[in-house]
This record gives C-alpha cells, structure tokens and sequence, in this order.
C-alpha cells in the first residue's frame, strides 16, 4: 500500500521531469463529481500536490472573484507552486453562459465572464481555459454562425490576456460536449482564420481519445498550437489507470518542443489521493 500524505511533511525536491506537471483543484460544488482530482479547497490541494512534487494547480472557481488572492498567493509561495491555468467552465455550469449563443446580449455577457476569470488568472501568470463556455450550434443558430461567434470572442478575448503576456487556451472538446470543433487539427486550422495568434490549443487527451485516430500524429500535427495538456486516461482516471497507451504521446510531445504542462484533469477515483498519487508516478514513469 502507497503512504498516505501527511500534510505537513515537507515536500520533496521537486522531480525534474521533461514537462512540468499541474493538477487540478475544483471549487465548485455544482460540478462535484467531475473529473478534477482535488475538491476540498485551495489549502489542502496545495499541501498535497506540493507533498507529492507537482509543479502547478490548475484551478476550476466559481467566478473570478470566489478566491482569495493573499490567500491563494501566501499558498503558493509557501508551497513552492503556481498556478498553470484557471477554467472558465463555471460561466456555464453556473450561470448557463456561452459564447456562441443566439442572442448578442448574452454572448457579450459571456465574453465579460471570461474576461473577468482571465483577470482572475492574469493574477498569477496563468492564462484561462475556454472549454465549455464555447457551447455549441443548433435551432436558429447554423455551424457557421457559431463558429463566427466563436471567432468573434477569441479575437477579442486574446489579445485581452496578452496584457498579463498570458495567451488564452481554447479546448476542442468531444462530440458529446460540443458539436462544434473536436479535434486538435480542426482547431489548428481554426485558429488560423483568426487575426489573434494569442489563443493556443488546450490537448486533453480524454477528449482526443474519443476523436482523434491517432492521437501522438495530432499532436505532431498540432506544433505551435499546442499550449496546454490534460493528461490522462482512457477512462478518464489519472495516467497508467486506463488502456491509454502514453509513450507515442509524450514522443510526440518532445518531437514538437512541447514546453508546457501536463495537467491531471481527472476523476477523483477511487478518492483524490489516490488519483493524484497515480498521476505523479506515471509522470514520473513516463518522463523522468
Ligand atoms: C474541461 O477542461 C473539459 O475537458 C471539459 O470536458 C469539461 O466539461
Ligand atoms: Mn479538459
């Protein structure tokens, strides 16, 4: 049996791995159950992250101002952590907001809420993820239009985070999320009709394992768009707990000069602890 965490245990030296590792930390109870490994609060993910070597938190709050930034800042640096990047999936799951909805009045409702959480995240050097908040296209509003609106709102909201020298990730996410762009190569070739060059890609590989044929060739594919990755597996449990086969994946990573995070966005499963125990020493495994 693997040792529990004692929360005040000093952290061991940080593991230099090839890619920096980041783990998720959810602050929403409407969305308890979704796959973000720690769920109570802010202080313990800090404590046990930094215990088991992460590098960085990703934070999923309520809305840009539901924490406390002496706070959260204390704990960073008590910690020896930063913050990799904040989710904007509470516009949604709280507030019913979306990019590309039908009416004017509530999409700039929703670019405000985003702005607002790339503030939140500028904060702290971390740029903010559009994921859910893209929504999706039907009834009175065609795949075209959406994705018009869609264009409408990076273009605006990517040159708002580059005032923190930040890009903003935009997450194509699986055909039962969104119907609007699925895949790492459908949002590469959507970024190219954008006039920003300040959005990236967010690669989650749960989503890509649904879509992708091959998901290290998406990746290759990706170079230079590539900017964040959730990394886990099949079943959406922390690496190594699924059939994903990881190697080609972080082959390919290294093979496009990939820089950035590999972030657990993963079920708490079988508890949080676990998960994130799982997480490290498959990061550890495959990368060290
Ligand atoms: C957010 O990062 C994500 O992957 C979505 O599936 C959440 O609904
Ligand atoms: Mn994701």
């Amino acid at each position: 049996m693997p040792h529990p965490i004692h929360p005040h245990q000093s952290p061991p030296q940080r593991i230099n791995m090839t890619f920096k590792s980041a783990i998720t930390v959810s602050l929403v109870e409407e969305a308890r159950g979704g796959p973000f490994v720690y769920w109570d609060g802010l202080k313990d993910a800090c404590e046990k992250s930094a215990a088991l070597g992460f590098d960085a938190i990703e934070i999923f709050a309520p809305g840009p101002n539901a924490v406390d930034e002496a706070e959260l800042k204390g704990l960073l640096q008590e910690h020896g952590l930063v913050v990799a990047a904040v989710g904007t999936g509470a516009g949604m799951v709280k507030h019913g907001l979306s990019l590309t909805h039908a009416e004017a009045d509530h999409r700039a409702k929703a670019r405000d809420f985003v702005k607002q959480m790339i503030d939140f995240g500028g904060k702290y050097n971390a740029p903010a993820i559009i994921g859910s908040m893209q929504g999706k296209w039907g009834g009175d509003i065609s795949r075209d239009q959406a994705l018009a609106f869609l264009r409408e709102a990076l273009d605006e909201l990517g040159p708002y985070a580059a005032q923190y020298n930040v890009p903003l990730f935009y997450e194509p996410l699986n055909r039962y999320e969104t119907n609007l762009l699925r895949t790492v190569d459908e949002g590469v070739e959507f970024c190219k009709t954008l006039s920003t060059d300040n959005i990236k890609l967010l690669a989650d590989l749960f989503h890509m394992n649904i879509e992708e044929a091959d998901l290290a060739a998406a990746i290759r594919a990706g170079k230079g768009y590539v900017g964040h990755i959730h990394f886990v597996d099949s079943n959406r449990q922390a690496a190594g707990m699924g059939h994903m086969n990881h190697e080609p994946i972080i082959q390919a990573l290294k093979d496009i000069g990939y820089d950035g995070y590999l972030c657990a966005e993963a079920f708490a499963l079988p508890d949080s602890d676990t998960a994130a125990r799982n997480t490290i020493e498959a990061f550890k495994r495959l990368t060290a």
